[in-house]
């Protein structure tokens, strides 16, 4: 067995399970870490950014986009908690995020000395963040927690792991064995159970599909397209599912429909999905309705909604298998296209008529290619986005899920240029968000990274600004926003800023910066924006609570 460093040991196991790209900030427990990176630089792409939550968030981007690990590397104590709201995020949106932290030295580990970066019980605390977290306390079981990460990153449901290795591990040399990493563990699902699930989906006279974040995690697009198509069952995508099936699609549609589909159904299944629904209210089925839910993590079948056919499962082999089922059972049905296209139709005037964020979205839709990744954000356009954007391509549009994470869009946006640097990627952003992470203006500038930043600039947090006027007698306290021109700003940085006046304004500066190369921040002044979402939002709970049970 070779000898090696901690450090060393560390570098070879991520080699080895694939890894050409670290998102990393330094610091001297690290230092063994990233001499070993040093070596690795032909092999293992190192972006430093300037605050470790846009490492987390950068690493998160990458995963969302590609289907692999995103993996990044910063100091113990403040540094990992600087990224705590990454892995939130992450979590939330069941990303594969490998977080690998520092340590104080071995010795002093819960003794509450007082040295540098020591917090209490670093690992208990991070684990509330993670679907796994350990430490690694000689070279030898570097790669042995190293590949332990990776199992779990690639089993199951995805969600962020941590692990942390002390300074002295990094530094000491031992026998290190460098393992094979494992295949991906996919659960099957109970063959009875898809036979049944087949069965009441392939008899149905009106089945519906809701499908979530999980389908695209999983890549199980193709065949959630092929069962769609064979059932002609229209598939509610959730927010964080967006981009399974192209929105163009007949059969696609968004939750906002979900209160018409919904009582019309007969057999519903539901895959990758926490079955809730705009507003974070449960999905709720009618009595006779039949629910079958699939789901790589067991224990999500329990929540919110309960199956009458729950099958844990990966929604690749699960709709795979009910792909190839479901024709023994299935009869033809009087295509619901008029009806779904009526739907769609209904929905895009409601949309359309939402000014002004709705010219500005369409000036994102006419000037972005369908490939372009999206990042959406807490931020009046960002809401519209989420569900006015045609998304077109899986693993396309990405949202912070259910945490809302302000601030979290630009550096995703980073990370996923990274991931794709032949893909166009534009992240959208309120002042507000965007000053959380101006910083890395520098990151996309030193390395290179050539995004598309738009910022709305309305002077103030302009969505709690606006709900303090409406419920509050006018009373606005520290919603109020004075900003640098961000346009400038980003020039001063070293890239390109252009400042765009209306829809019209940001269309040809869209333009400009997609025809171009190198990062481009376009300003957008705007004043503030109706609240479009809570009328819409209001109308469709009321319809929904008409048809559950
Ligand atoms: C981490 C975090 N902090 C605070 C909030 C609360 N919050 C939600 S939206 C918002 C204002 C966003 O302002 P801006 O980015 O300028 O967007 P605008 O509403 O003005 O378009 C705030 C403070 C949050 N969602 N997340
Ligand atoms: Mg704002």
């Amino acid at each position: 067995m070779p000898r090696l460093t901690g450090g060393q040991a560390l570098v070879e196991s991520l080699k080895r399970e694939g890894v050409g790209t670290i998102f990393g900030l330094p610091g001297i427990q690290l230092d063994w870490a990233f001499d070993a990176l040093y070596a690795a630089r032909d092999q293992i792409r190192v972006v430093h950014p300037r605050h470790e939550q846009a490492a987390g968030y950068m690493a998160d981007g990458f995963a969302r986009t590609t289907g692999q690990p995103g993996v990044f590397l910063v100091v113990p104590g403040p540094g990992v908690l600087n990224a705590t709201a990454a892995l939130a995020t992450a979590y939330a949106c069941s990303s594969p995020v490998l977080c690998i932290t520092g340590q104080i030295s071995s010795d002093l580990i819960g003794i509450g000395r007082g040295v540098l970066h020591e917090i209490d019980d670093q690992l208990g605390m991070l684990r509330h963040v993670t679907k796994w977290a350990a430490r690694a306390s000689t070279p030898g079981e570097v790669p042995i927690v190293v590949h332990e990460a990776f199992r779990q990153l690639r089993s199951g449901r995805p969600r962020p792991v941590e692990i942390e290795i002390p300074p002295d591990v990094l530094q000491m040399s031992g026998e290190v064995r460098i393992g094979q990493p494992l295949p991906p563990e996919r659960l099957a699902g109970d063959p009875e159970k898809l036979e049944r699930a087949a069965t009441l989906l392939g008899r149905a006279s009106s089945p519906l599909i809701l499908s979530g974040g999980g389908v695209l995690t999983s890549g199980a697009w193709e065949e959630l397209r092929a069962l769609a198509e064979a059932l002609e069952a229209p598939v509610v995508m959730s927010d964080n599912g967006r981009g399974a099936l192209p929105q163009s699609h007949d059969l696609a549609q968004i939750q906002f429909t979900l209160p018409d589909l919904l009582p019309r159904a007969d057999v519903v299944l539901a895959v990758g999905t926490k079955m809730v629904d705009f507003a974070r209210q449960p999905i709720r089925l009618a009595t006779g309705q039949q629910l079958i839910r699939i789901d790589a993590d067991p224990t999500q079948l329990n929540r919110n909604t309960l199956a009458d056919v729950p099958i844990a499962a990966d929604a690749k082999l699960a709709l795979g298998e009910l792909v190839d089922r479901v024709g023994r059972h299935s009869h033809a049905r009087t295509p619901r296209r008029a009806e779904l296209a009526a739907l769609k139709r209904a929905l895009a005037e409601e949309l359309n008529g939402a000014e002004p964020q709705a010219s500005f979205g369409q000036a994102l839709r006419t000037q972005l290619p369908d490939d372009a990744i999206v990042v959406s954000e807490m931020t009046q356009l960002g809401y519209w986005c989420n569900f006015g954007y045609p998304v077109e391509q899986p693993r396309s549009y990405l949202t912070s899920g259910y945490q809302g994470t302000l601030g979290a869009g630009f550096p995703i946006a980073l990370g996923a240029q990274v991931a794709n640097p032949d893909r166009r990627v534009v992240s959208i952003n309120g002042d507000g968000g965007f000053m959380f992470n101006v910083q890395e203006l520098a990151t996309a500038v030193q390395h290179d990274i050539p995004l598309t930043v738009v910022v709305f600039d309305d002077g103030a947090f302009g969505n709690v600004r606006r709900i303090q006027e409406q419920s509050f007698a006018g009373h606005t306290i520290a919603s109020e926003l004075r900003n640098p021109s961000f346009a400038r700003l980003a020039e001063v940085f070293g890239m390109r800023g252009i400042r765009a006046e209306g829809p019209s304004g940001l269309a040809a500066g869209l333009k400009q910066a997609l025809d171009g190369s190198g990062p481009t921040l376009i300003e957008v002044p705007v004043g503030p924006m109706p609240m479009f979402l809570r009328r819409i939002r209001e109308r469709l709970a009321e319809k929904l609570a008409a048809g559950a049970r």
